[in-house]
């Protein structure tokens, strides 16, 4: 009889991908550009999961042309790159990793606002370039980071880990937007308060973007929000390019409407909008938020933990520890 066939969609941590081959016929793509659709189409011929990426696009035009494919696990905790209605609606379980990033990503996303705030980069910047002749009093003067107010859009697991270093490391108060408010225990443990998203930009000294991209989050945050902030705030963006108009925070910047900003995301990366690299006011990084060893192998273990569930493999079978459309299953 012929072994259950799963597709490894980008190059991983080997000794991760070994824990399928007891079970199944593993195949591979090693590269580190992700396959483009009619690419992954023709990998995915006969196989029934799929470990991906926050770069793969799953939908119904691939799922149509995949009817063997009966599990989609991504590594990624946003999974706006899948749509799972339709994965759903051909039996395909979707699962994703929550939970083992919060605390990385926390950790990148305040080293951000902290960059952006104390213009680390550009002063370094500076430096480099032989620039630096003496000290001056107001040399790269930026904003404070203790005693401010951190402003956070998106206030699940990751926005509630940067509310607890602002509030308990660095004495901020902590304003919020989300949907649905916290459990009042948890928004006073966070000494945090929702706000209407203008009020919170009117608030913030340091808005941190952290909500998921959705068709409703769609440029959120455009120039008629910029407006509302301070002059002397500053927008740090780790959630998904998209959720902020880049070209629009790009007029921003450069018309002093707001301080500065810390982008580790972009609307159609690896593609960075050129008004954005022109600006000395913006620190940019290449969508690391998460990029710790430790934090990646732990995505990439849970992935896998999910592919071996979704398709059989026991103690989990049948029960993929996070899985977005668990119906599928039962
Ligand atoms: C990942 C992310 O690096 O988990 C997410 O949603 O954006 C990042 O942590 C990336 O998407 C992994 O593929």
């Amino acid at each position: 009889m012929s072994r259950t066939t799963v597709f490894i969609a980008r190059r991983v941590f080997a000794d991760i991908v070994d824990r399928l081959r007891p079970h199944f016929e593993v195949r591979t793509h090693e590269g580190d550009a992700p396959l483009s659709p009619a690419e992954l189409i023709a990998a995915l011929q006969g196989c029934a999961g799929v470990f991906i990426t926050g770069s793969e696009r799953i939908d119904a035009t691939l799922l149509d042309a995949c009817p063997q494919l009966k599990a989609v696990c991504t590594m990624a905790v946003g999974y706006n790159n899948i749509d799972v209605a339709a994965c759903t609606a051909r039996g395909v379980v979707v699962t994703n990793a929550p939970g083992v990033l919060t605390e990385t990503t926390a950790d990148f996303g305040f080293a951000l606002m902290m960059a952006t705030a104390r213009r680390i980069c550009e002063s370094e910047r500076f430096l480099r370039e032989g620039r630096w002749q003496h000290w001056g009093v107001d040399m790269f003067a930026g904003g404070d980071i203790h005693g401010a107010t951190l402003g956070i859009l998106g206030m699940g697991r990751i926005g509630q880990a940067i509310a607890r270093r602002g509030r308990h490391g660095f004495d901020m108060t902590v304003a919020y937007h989300n949907r649905s408010h916290l459990a009042p225990e948890v928004e006073a443990s966070l000494g945090a308060t929702w706000m209407t998203l203008p009020d919170l930009l009117r608030t913030a000294d340091h808005l941190v973007i952290v909500t998921p991209y959705t068709p409703e989050t769609h440029h959120l945050v455009g120039a008629g929000q910029l407006k509302l902030m301070k002059p002397t705030a500053t927008l740090t963006n780790i959630a998904r390019g998209g959720v902020v108009d880049d070209a629009a925070l790009a007029e921003a910047l450069a018309a002093g409407t707001i301080m500065a900003a810390g982008l580790d995301v972009f609307e159609g990366e690896p593609t960075v909008h050129p008004a954005l690299l022109a600006l000395r006011n913006v620190v940019l990084t290449p969508h690391i938020a998460s990029a710790s060893v430790p934090t990646r192998r732990a995505m990439a273990d849970l992935a896998i933990d999910n592919l071996l569930a979704a398709l059989g493999v026991r103690p989990d079978a049948g029960r993929p520890p996070t899985a977005l459309n668990p119906e599928v299953l039962s």
